[in-house]
């Protein structure tokens, strides 16, 4: 039986996929995940229709029969962070290079039909220009982001010399439910959420004055699925943008936060941080054009049901 895989499918981005590959009509899909970072608990729901198989990416003879005639593998599993890439290169390096090799390696040699790669906007790094558009020269600041446009360079390779159907999709800052506020390295919303349902104040690092392109989790997952249904011929081997194309501070979205909140908790400032982009947003035209993307969520939107997931999900 050919599942569609899903790496790192027990994320909270894999989860949010499996989900909507689900609603979209795949029967069962199959998910790849260490489980380093990602939970069971995020498939609960669909426990039932999902085949776990809790293998690492970096061991080759684990995920080759897995992959083997797949229709689609959408290769999410990394080890996600700029300040996790710095503090922890190695492993870092190991999961995000060595097993997204694993991941194309297998795919082609199994027969698999597309590779659907996340990337990473941080592959920017610092533009001249705002928004970022895919024909800019990358400028990685980071392992982290060295190491994500490594695999996309893996992905076009892999098309151009293996005949291996491929897209890449950098996600800017995507933010929704289940994310995982409890790491040092947890994403900037999921700090401020629970930051804010527990009235404390969030540590800024810098001035707060710098911004993302923040994207709301579902309309990443619905363009990763339009990303397996383009047309080969037109997409396979480029890297498009996966962002919602809006631009917010830090500042801005933490007071924006506190207004649906209803509080006004001043922040605290930090150092800045290492690696660290200044701006990010998308330019999303080539991916409406190509790809048919149509996020759905505005920010605020997101913000709001993110909030009422965590005041009902989160405990501590
Ligand atoms: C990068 C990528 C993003 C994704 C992600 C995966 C960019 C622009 N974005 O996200 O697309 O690949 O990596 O990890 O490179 N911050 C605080 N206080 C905190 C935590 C964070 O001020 O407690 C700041 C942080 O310094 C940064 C911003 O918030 O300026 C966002 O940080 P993040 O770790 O959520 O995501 P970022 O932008 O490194």
């Amino acid at each position: 039986m050919s599942n569609i895989i899903v790496t790192g499918g027990a994320g909270f981005i894999g989860s949010a996929l499996v989900r909507a590959l689900l609603a979209d009509g795949a029967g069962r899909v199959t998910v790849i995940d260490n489980l380093l970072s990602g939970k069971e608990a995020n498939l609960a729901e669909v426990r039932s229709r999902v085949d776990l198989h809790t293998v690492d990416i970096r061991d080759y003879a684990a995920i080759a029969p897995l992959l083997k005639g797949a229709p689609a593998v959408f290769h999410l599993a990394a080890i996600p962070s700029v300040p996790r890439s710095i503090s922890e290169p190695v492993p870092s390096h190991e999961v995000n290079i060595d097993g997204t090799f694993n991941v194309f390696r297998a795919a082609a040699e199994g027969g698999v039909g597309r590779v659907i790669y996340a990337a990473s906007s941080s592959a920017y790094g610092d533009t001249e220009v705002l928004p970022k558009t895919e024909s800019m020269a990358p400028n990685p600041k980071s392992p982290y982001a060295l190491q994500k446009l490594v695999g996309e360079y893996y992905g076009s390779v892999y098309a151009s010399c293996f005949g291996l159907e491929t897209i890449a999709l950098r996600f800017f800052n995507v933010f929704g439910p289940r994310q995982d506020p409890s790491s040092p390295y947890s994403g900037v919303l999921s700090i401020f959420m629970t930051c804010l349902l527990e009235r404390r104040p969030p540590t800024l690092f810098g001035d707060g004055e710098q911004s993302r392109d923040f994207t709301y989790v579902e309309d990443v997952a619905q363009l990763c699925i339009k990303a397996s249904k383009a047309p080969s011929a037109v997409v396979s081997g480029k890297t498009y943008n996966a962002g919602n194309g809006g631009r917010f501070t830090l500042n801005e979205t933490w007071r924006t936060l506190c207004g649906i909140e209803g509080v006004d908790i001043a922040p605290q400032y930090g150092p800045p941080r290492a690696g660290d982009v200044r701006h990010s947003q998308a330019d999303t035209s080539a991916a409406i054009r190509d790809l048919g993307h149509a996020p759905r969520f505005t920010f605020q939107e997101g913000l709001r049901r993110t909030l009422e997931w965590y005041r009902h999900s989160v405990s501590a």
